[in-house]
C-alpha cells in the first residue's frame, strides 16, 4: 500500500498528538481522538486517504474478557484457520534471501493458543493472521462497534482476526484499500510512511516470486544503508505509533506499515478493509495501478497463491495434532493431518 502524505491540519483542539520530527522543518503525527469527539466532517476533511489516525474508546462496548485465549478457543470451536509459519531464523536474514514467504497449517484456535502458552508459536513466529471470521460467533460484537463509527466507510472485505504471540512483526507493506486495525488485546507498535516513500522503501519487483510487491525489502528497525542507501530519507519521514487495547488505527490505502505484537503474552487484533473514497483516488497511486495492471496481466493470483502454498517443513506440527493445507491449482483448498500429509508427500 501506499499514499498521498495530505495536507496536515489537525482538528483543532481536541487531540492528543503524537508526532515525530521529519527533516526538522515539517511535522508529521498520528493523531489520538476521543471516539464521541470525533465527525464524519472531521473524517472527510482531514484524513480520508490523507492521513492515519487513532480512535480512543471506538472499541468500549467489546469486553476484553471475549478476547482471552480459552474463551476464543472455546467460541470458535471446531472451525479451522490458517497459520502462517514463518520459522525461527526467516527474521534473522535480510529478506531477499528468505525462500518464500512463509509455510501454513491449519488448526483450531485451540490448538493454536496451546502453542502460545507453550512458547512455540513464538519461538517458530507462528501467527494466526488474517482469518476472515465474519460468519463465527466473535463477529457481530465487532461489526457493531464498526457500524457506530462516527464516520462512513464502504466495507471491501470480511472481518479478519489477527491472533499471535508478542515479539511477533509483520513486514513493511501496504494495501490497495484503506484499513482499520482494532486492537482488542495487547498493544501493537506500528511503523508507518506515507506513499510518497513508496521508492526510498525499495518494493520488490513485480517479478519476484517470494514477496509480492507491496511488501519492501527493508527492515526499519535495523536499516541496512549501504544496500539500501535511500531508505536514509524514508526514515526522515517515519511514524511510530503504539496501539493500545480498545483503540482503532484507519490507515489509508497505499501507506506503509510494519505491525509488531509487543509485550511478554499475545496480542489479538481485528481488522477490515474499506473502498477508498472517493472511488478514483485508487486511481491516484501510479505503483497501485500498475501493479493492477500487470496483475491482471501475468495472473498474479496464482502466482500469489503458490507464495502461501502450505508445505509441510515443520516436524512437529505432527504432534501438535495440526492439519495442514494447500491450495491446488483450481484455487480449491485441502485438509488432511499433518500425519497423512507426510506419509504422501516428499516435501521436507
Ligand atoms: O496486525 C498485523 O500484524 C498486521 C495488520 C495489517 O497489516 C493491517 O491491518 O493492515
Amino acid at each position: 500500500m501506499d499514499k498521498t502524505n495530505g495536507d496536515h491540519e489537525a482538528v483543532s483542539g481536541r487531540c492528543e498528538t503524537m508526532s515525530i520530527t521529519e527533516s526538522s522543518t515539517q511535522e508529521l503525527t498520528i493523531d489520538r481522538i476521543e471516539c464521541s469527539e470525533f465527525s464524519d466532517s472531521d473524517f472527510r476533511k482531514h484524513y480520508r486517504g490523507k492521513r492515519p489516525f487513532i480512535l480512543t474508546s471506538a472499541l468500549s462496548t467489546l469486553s476484553p474478557q471475549t478476547y482471552d485465549l480459552d474463551n476464543l478457543g472455546e467460541l470458535l470451536g471446531d472451525e479451522q484457520f490458517y497459520v502462517r509459519i514463518y520459522g525461527e531464523h526467516r527474521f534473522n536474514q535480510p529478506k531477499q534471501n528468505w525462500d518464500k514467504y512463509c509455510d501454513s497449517v491449519s488448526m483450531t484456535v485451540s490448538q493454536y493458543s496451546q502453542l502460545i502458552k507453550q512458547g512455540k508459536a513464538a519461538k517458530e513466529h507462528m501467527y494466526l493472521a488474517y482469518q476472515p471470521i465474519t460468519n463465527t460467533n466473535l463477529a457481530q460484537p465487532i461489526i457493531d462497534a464498526l457500524e457506530k463509527l462516527p464516520f462512513e466507510l464502504d466495507p471491501a472485505t470480511e472481518l479478519n482476526i489477527w491472533l499471535g504471540p508478542a515479539g511477533h512483526t509483520t513486514p513493511l507493506h501496504w494495501d490497495s484499500n484503506d484499513g482499520t486495525l482494532l486492537q482488542t488485546t495487547g498493544s501493537k507498535k506500528l511503523i508507518l510512511f506515507p506513499p510518497s516513500q513508496s521508492r526510498n522503501l525499495y518494493p520488490f519487483s513485480i517479478f519476484q516470486k517470494t514477496f509480492p510487491p507491496w511488501f519492501s525489502q527493508v527492515h526499519p528497525q535495523t536499516p541496512d544503508f549501504l544496500r539500501f542507501p535511500r531508505l536514509k530519507t524514508a526514515l526522515d519521514h517515519k511514524l511510530e505509533i503504539v496501539l493500545q487495547a480498545q483503540e482503532l488505527l484507519y490507515i489509508p490505502a497505499f501507506w506503509w506499515h510494519e505491525v509488531t505484537s509487543l509485550g511478554d503474552s499475545y496480542t489479538c487484533s481485528f481488522n477490515r478493509f474499506w473502498h477508498p473514497k472517493p472511488r478514483w483516488r485508487s486511481l491516484t497511486n501510479r505503483r497501485g495501478v500498475m501493479i493492477s495492471v500487470l496483475a491482471a496481466m501475468v495472473n498474479l493470483k496464482r502466482q500469489i497463491s503458490q507464495i502461501y502454498q502450505p508445505v509441510n517443513t515443520v516436524d512437529n506440527l505432527r504432534k501438535m495434532g495440526a492439519k495442514l493445507s494447500h491450495t491446488d491449482s483450481s484455487g480449491k483448498h485441502h485438509t488432511q493431518s499433518a500425519e497423512t500429509r507426510e506419509s504422501s508427500s516428499n516435501l521436507k
